[in-house]
């Protein structure tokens, strides 16, 4: 694992890299299956089940507050990048613009390509998770999930749903693609949440 592609932490990083995790001198690019090719024009996210339906256009998600957000990516086949550097939109700046059923529970993530991934909504509605459209200062390139993926930084890699275009509000926890196919259904990096 380690040579080209990986690196071991240094010291002052060690504390940053959960158990089990190699540092990635890239940024790898982690897809199954086919790369959507959406445009700004063409993309937008929907909202529904329990929540107002309601469709969000780009111009939509630029109206709101911009953030850029510095944090720390682990994928759940051991490489973690530090200091990944995303420009986008807080998730609880769009959760204001939404009428929740008080009996959500829990929320789908659906995403161009048919990719899904399930979170709790308490991990959902966290400050720190958000929707990304910037990476490093450039438009966020289409492999990484441009135009627009979500970011949850203190879960695995697979609940930032990339090419995202539906936030499906449930209230019981409904498995997503990868959790159908053995990952964990919470995924914390820390307490090495990885298969279940
Ligand atoms: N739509 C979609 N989102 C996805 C995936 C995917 O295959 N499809 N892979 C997930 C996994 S397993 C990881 S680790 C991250 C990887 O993001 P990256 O390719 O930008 O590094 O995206 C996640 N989001
Ligand atoms: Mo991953």
């Amino acid at each position: 694992m380690i040579g080209k592609f990986f690196r071991k932490p240094k010291a002052e990083e060690s504390d940053r890299v959960p158990p089990g995790q190699y540092l990635a001198k890239g940024f790898p690019v982690l897809t199954y299956g086919d790369t959507p090719q959406i445009t700004i024009d063409d993309w937008e996210l929907r909202v529904w089940g329990l929540a107002k339906e309601k469709t969000f256009s780009w111009s939509d998600f630029m109206a709101m507050p911009q953030h850029d957000f510095t944090k720390d990516f682990h994928c759940v086949t051991r490489w973690t990048k530090l200091d990944v550097q995303w420009t986008g939109i807080k998730v609880t700046d769009l959760m204001s613009q939404l009428k929740l059923d008080p009996k959500a529970s829990h929320v789908m993530a659906h995403c161009y390509g048919g990719y899904t991934t399930n979170v709790p909504l308490e991990e959902f509605v966290q400050e720190e998770n958000f929707f990304a459209h910037t990476l490093f200062g450039e438009l966020l390139p289409v492999k990484h999930g441009g135009p627009m993926r979500l970011v949850i930084p203190h879960l695995y890699g697979w609940k930032s749903a990339k090419w995202i275009n539906g936030l499906e509000f449930l209230d019981y926890d409904e498995l997503g693609f990868w959790e159908c196919n053995g990952y964990h259904h919470r995924g914390e990096p820390w307490a090495e949440e990885r298969y279940s």
